[in-house]
């Protein structure tokens, strides 16, 4: 059965990128705490995984046992992972609203359990990976034909146990899980080549066994083509490389890495606003 939702072209996912981008200024400025710069990064890669035909999901029914299962490993971009399934049609667009509100749902990092289509507990940096790689061996043990995606960011590729996560997957040949990474070359304290360089970096993924691309993580075709390039994958893991902009629609917070988990308030979030196109 596909529980493929209709699948928007370019224009129409161009909208949605921006409405998604709205809805994160709004929730992290109404909440007053969260991480809009590392949401923004991150929402062509998402929109192009949930409304341009690569994930296979039903809203309707969550616990579907054959949906694609998606893992925000870099769980504070939560505001952007709450938007989207609200966009998706998992739960009303209202709940946004409720972000980091104490008992809300809808917490700072997501909870597998507290909102439909939350697939995994992340916030703590470095786990996805692993969490993935047990949905697709679980896939396995339960004859279950979906894939598997996980979204991770660059500084989190600082933590050792995502390497390690490496090393299982093309060990263990999960050949339906796609990683995608949110390569901003920022993370919370400064830039990566910085604080602790990752380059090579398609050489280290390539040799740790695992199928590598590269593409513009804000451009729907270029991201498009490459997500459904690692799909025909039939030995390997494999990874996006996506080049991205921290912070990417709002030109102050592009320029700025201390945006990291600061929200944007009063003038600022008007600018911003302005900038995204907001209605
Ligand atoms: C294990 C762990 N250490 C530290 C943190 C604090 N922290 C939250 S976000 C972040 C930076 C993450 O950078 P990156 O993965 O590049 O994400 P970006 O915001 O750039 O998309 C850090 C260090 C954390 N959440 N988990
Ligand atoms: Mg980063």
């Amino acid at each position: 059965m596909a529980g493929n939702p209709k699948i928007a072209d370019i224009g129409a996912l161009k909208e949605i990128a921006r409405d998604l981008r709205c809805d994160i200024l709004d929730m992290t400025t109404r909440a007053g705490s969260g991480h809009p710069s590392s949401s923004f990064s991150s929402v062509e890669i998402c929109t192009a995984l949930f409304f341009g035909g690569v994930l296979n999901y039903r809203s309707d029914k969550p616990d579907w046992p054959e949906r694609d299962r998606f893992i925000m490993s870099k769980g504070h971009a939560a505001p952007l992972l709450y938007a989207v399934l609200a966009r998706a049609g998992y739960f009303d667009k209202s709940e946004l609203r409720r972000l980091r509100e104490i008992k809300s749902p809808v917490q700072g990092h997501p909870i597998k359990g507290t909102m439909p289509g939350v697939e995994a507990t992340t916030g703590s940096l470095g786990q996805g990976l692993s969490t993935g790689i047990g949905h697709v061996l679980g896939a396995r043990l339960n004859r279950l034909d979906y894939r598997v995606y996980v979204l991770l960011g660059d500084g989190e590729c600082e933590e050792g146990q995502v390497w390690e996560a490496a090393m299982a997957a093309s060990h263990f040949k999960t050949d339906t899980l796609t990683a995608v990474l949110d390569y901003n070359k920022y993370q919370e304290t400064g830039p990566i080549a910085r604080e602790m360089a990752l380059e090579p970096l398609v050489k280290k993924w390539q040799s740790f066994g695992w199928e590598v691309f590269e593409a513009d993580g804000h451009d729907f075709k270029d991201l498009l083509k490459k997500l459904n390039a690692a799909k025909s994958e039939k030995q390997k893991p494999s990874i996006i490389v996506a080049h991205t902009v921290k912070g990417k629609g709002v030109s102050f917070v592009e320029a700025d890495y201390t945006f990291h988990g600061r929200v944007l308030k009063g003038e600022q979030a008007e600018q911003a606003r302005k900038e995204l196109l907001c209605e």
